[in-house]
């Protein structure tokens, strides 16, 4: 590729956005964002989880996805159906690489199975309703679980199937007959078109959760410091690496919503001390809705980066203020540390003033920053497909979101104090010392402040816009999905996955880190990248000569 005369930030917005019909380009215009600064960053808005102009190739998935394959695919006792075209239960089936382990050979794990009422012509004329009660308990007579859980398509929800209403009906109908064995049924209408975006149907996903599971067992489990996990849903075994440290530490998981979760997790989570809310965008709700009920405060954590790791971890000790604890810590901490910094030595010369390009979903490209970071690298351009406002700018502009059509679509539920189970975790007293010596509750600044100034910040980026930005800034590395996987790598710049990882991590915790160190090192550092230039650019006579 020819070398490109340098532009600036502000250069390469004009371009691209110069391609665009004029209505086109200034609806693009709010969403493309170039960094000037912290201080002028503060008055600047950016707009987010708006629909996609219609022509326009997004990265964005759809409300089943988020609702199916997000919240509750990781999840590995709830037999998922999906009610709609065999396509979309197929293809919502472990691409996401979420694992799980099942701890004794006899658990139920579902997650090798893919279940769906593969609904057919026939069905989407005379109505599905059936088919889905025989999938429901055809699901029960094979394998009795705990709960099972019904997802709608698109076609469910143009034709009108009321999957609540066979839910209900059936799990009257299954419960009557063993008294001994109970089971749980509920349905989702998370219909792919219903939102404008995945994250929708995290929102669907996560209310029925909380309606039908969360807060049906109230017992305390063994365990000094008990914390739910909010958003880790143990791709590429991520939650294993942080359950790992965890345990290390003396910190116990009650619950993790939702990888590598159970049935059980879910009802007993609003015993817990501390919710940390890992994944903000998929999840922050949960955590609110749990404060109200039951009064479980939360915190922000990241475990990406082993310095975030570290401070997470400090965190949830100071929270917790045992001297012991904080002790242990640090002696964790400590003896991590010594590996990653032995790693990083060897890597950082060969990583270091690299750059990097992050555009995924609704967390990781602000998350993984902090791995760039480590390894001495600069993000010069991120965005989420389908965050919302306070994902980029922080917590403080909620107020300020506009309640559009498409987000009024989504149901909010209103929580109000359990009577026998509200208990304020600490005293107005102890949270207040907290909060004086810096500790932040429910608190969460967003992308852009970690951003460097002439940085670019980009929501729902597409496939032509990704591909101009390589060819004029011409980043070490892409971070993206398998969708724009290809088309990245023909351009001569590695992808990284962040969605499924390609097929590695963890990336999560100390030993995450690690990976991810070498992995990087060896896509950045690879010399394969520059053989994907054409020869007969690199030597024009050879062009003369071709022929096909
Ligand atoms: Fe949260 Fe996620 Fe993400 Fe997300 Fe996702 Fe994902 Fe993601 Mo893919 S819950 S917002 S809807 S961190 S599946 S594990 S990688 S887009 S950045």
């Amino acid at each position: 590729m020819p070398t490109k005369k340098a532009m600036t930030p502000a250069e390469v917005k004009e371009e691209i956005l110069k391609r665009y019909p004029t209505k086109v380009a200034r609806k693009r215009d709010k969403q493309f964002l170039v960094h000037e600064g912290p201080e002028a960053m503060q008055t600047k808005d950016i707009q987010a989880n708006v629909r996609t102009i219609p022509g326009i190739i997004t990265q964005r998935g759809c409300t089943y996805a988020g609702c199916k394959g997000v919240i509750l695919g990781p999840t590995r006792d709830i037999v998922n159906i999906t009610h709609g075209p065999i396509g979309c239960g197929f293809y919502s089936w472990l691409t996401r690489r979420n694992q799980t382990d099942a701890s004794a050979p006899d658990a139920a794990n579902y997650m090798t199975y893919c279940f769906s009422t593969d609904m057919t012509e026939h069905d989407i004329v005379f109505g599905g309703m059936n088919k889905l009660r025989q999938a429901v308990q055809e699901a029960y007579d094979l394998f009795k679980p705990r709960a099972i859980a019904i997802f709608s398509t698109c076609p469910v929800g143009l034709i009108g199937d009321d999957v609540h209403a066979v839910a209900r009906e059936m799990k009257e109908k299954l419960n009557a007959i063993d008294p001994n064995h109970k089971v749980n049924i509920f349905a989702f209408s998370c219909e792919g078109y219903k939102g404008v975006s995945q994250s929708a149907g995290h929102h669907i996903a996560n209310n029925q959760i909380f309606t039908h599971v969360v807060g049906e067992e109230m017992k305390r489990p063994e365990g000094k410091y008990l914390i739910n996990m909010l958003g880790e849903y143990n791709i590429g075994g991520d939650a294993f690496e942080i359950e790992r440290i965890l345990d290390k530490c003396g910190i116990t998981l009650n619950s993790s919503f939702s990888g590598n979760s159970t049935y059980e997790q879910f009802a007993r989570a609003g015993v817990a001390d501390l919710n940390c809310v890992m994944c903000h965008r998929s999840i922050n709700y949960v955590a609110d809705m749990m404060e109200t009920k039951w009064g479980i405060p939360w915190i922000k954590v990241n475990f990406i980066g082993a310095k975030s790791t570290a401070k997470s971890l400090r965190k949830i000790a100071q929270y917790f203020g045992d001297k012991q604890l904080i002790d242990r810590v640090e002696e964790v901490i400590a003896e991590e540390m010594k590996n990653v910094d032995a790693t990083l030595a060897d890597v950082k010369p060969r990583t270091t003033g690299k750059t990097a390009m992050l555009f995924v979903g609704g967390s990781r490209a602000h998350h993984y920053q902090d791995l760039f970071k480590e390894l001495g690298m600069r993000s010069i351009g991120a965005g989420y497909e389908f965050a919302h406002r306070d994902d980029y700018e922080g917590r403080r502009v909620i107020p300020d979101i506009k309640v559009d059509a498409d987000s009024r679509n989504i149901e909010e539920l209103h929580i109000e104090q359990d009577p026998a189970n509200y208990n304020p975790r600490k005293t107005d007293e102890e949270l207040k010392q907290l909060e004086a010596a810096g500790f932040e509750f429910k608190e969460y600044a967003g992308l852009i402040p970690d951003m460097d100034k002439d940085t670019l910040i980009i929501d729902d980026i597409n496939s032509w816009e990704t591909e101009k930005l390589i060819e004029i800034m011409k980043p070490d590395i892409f971070c993206a999905g398998i969708k724009e996987k290809y088309a990245v790598e023909k351009l001569g710049v590695p992808l990284k996955q962040l969605h499924n990882y390609d097929m590695g991590g963890p990336y999560a915790g100390f030993k995450g880190a690690m990976n991810y160190y070498l992995e990087i090192d060896r896509l950045v550092n690879s010399k394969i990248w520059s053989y994907l230039e054409a020869p007969w650019d690199k030597e024009p006579e050879l062009s003369a000569t071709y022929v096909g």
